[in-house]
């Protein structure tokens, strides 16, 4: 019996890899993770370049702090760590892909108001592919999330179809070109939902996000994790440092030391592009951009 989706949220994430599910996480959670944020901000006020726990806009100054994201902020915010670790996210992902799971990663994309950082067309998958594809990506919608301020876009059934190709010049770059793939933005679907929602995304379905042009922020957390079976393969950019701190990365059931491996499409994600650090940095090898750049 699932805990908390329908069936037919159930049948839609399988068929289309994607699901938008309104008002999961209180009012309160979410203006805690507000404040947190702002602890953030005067984290960067002293900064001059980006370091392993926030990453800064290009045109940030410590006068004009200008974060693009937080990394792991789980391991910075008691918070995002507990509400990682609450039935408000992992229910519905346990009706999904099974009551053990396991961390993958979790960030915080700020997309602020006026010049928020595009995300180039990408697959997950294309950085981190595993034994098996019950790998997804939980979205905490924290301001409100509409077309205007550069929503998360998927192309749906895209998560059952090819693994394109994200190489440019020879170098893993991160990132699609959609019209060469055969796919047409106007497939597109915008993943948006009052702050509160969680989104849901197949790790292999093709995503990404445009600027924010708009007057308002637009901050999203992601919380990506898979079924405890998965392990990584060679070839990907998932983390792997042993057994001991890939289990302390189990958020419920069990751990276990034996793989399931479903056959799933897959490309290995290297040689290194000359730049490294988050996708915002990986994707610029792609040279040419869908959604334009930050001033
Ligand atoms: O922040 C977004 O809109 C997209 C983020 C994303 O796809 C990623 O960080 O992999």
């Amino acid at each position: 019996m699932p805990e908390t989706l329908t069936p037919s949220q159930i049948e839609f994430y399988e068929c289309q890899g994607y699901l938008i599910i309104e008002g999961r996480v209180p009012d309160g959670i979410i203006n805690a993770i507000r404040a947190e944020i702002s602890r953030f901000q005067d984290m960067a006020r002293k900064m001059t370049e980006s370091d392993d726990r926030i990453d800064l806009e290009d045109s940030h100054t410590p006068d004009a702090p200008r974060i693009r994201r937080v990394k792991l902020p789980h391991t910075q915010s008691e918070v995002v760590d507990d509400l990682m670790r609450s039935d408000h996210i992992l229910a519905p992902v346990r009706d999904l892909i099974g009551p053990d799971l396991r961390l993958q990663t979790t960030k915080l994309n700020m997309k602020s108001a006026g010049f928020g950082a595009a995300v180039e067309w990408h697959q997950d998958w294309a950085f981190y592919p595993y034994t098996n594809d019950d790998v997804l990506a939980v979205g905490l919608i924290i301001d409100d999330m509409d077309l205007e301020n550069g929503p998360l876009m998927v192309i749906p059934g895209t998560h059952r179809g090819e693994i394109y190709n994200h190489h440019h010049n020879g170098v893993f770059a991160g990132a699609m070109d959609l019209e060469a793939c055969g796919l047409d933005v106007k497939q597109a679907v915008p993943l948006i939902g009052p702050a509160g929602s969680i989104s849901i995304h197949h790790a292999r379905i093709v995503h990404g996000s445009a600027l924010n042009t708009s007057a308002r922020d637009r901050r999203i957390i992601f919380y990506e994790m898979m079924a405890a079976d998965t392990f990584p393969v060679v070839g990907g950019r998932g983390k792997w440092e042993g057994i001991e701190e890939f289990d302390d990365r189990i958020l419920c059931g069990s751990a276990t030391l034996e793989p399931r491996v479903v056959p799933c499409p897959m490309r290995i994600a290297f040689p290194d592009p000359p730049e490294q650090g988050s996708i915002y940095e990986v994707q610029k090898a792609m040279g040419r951009r869908s959604f334009g750049v930050v001033r």
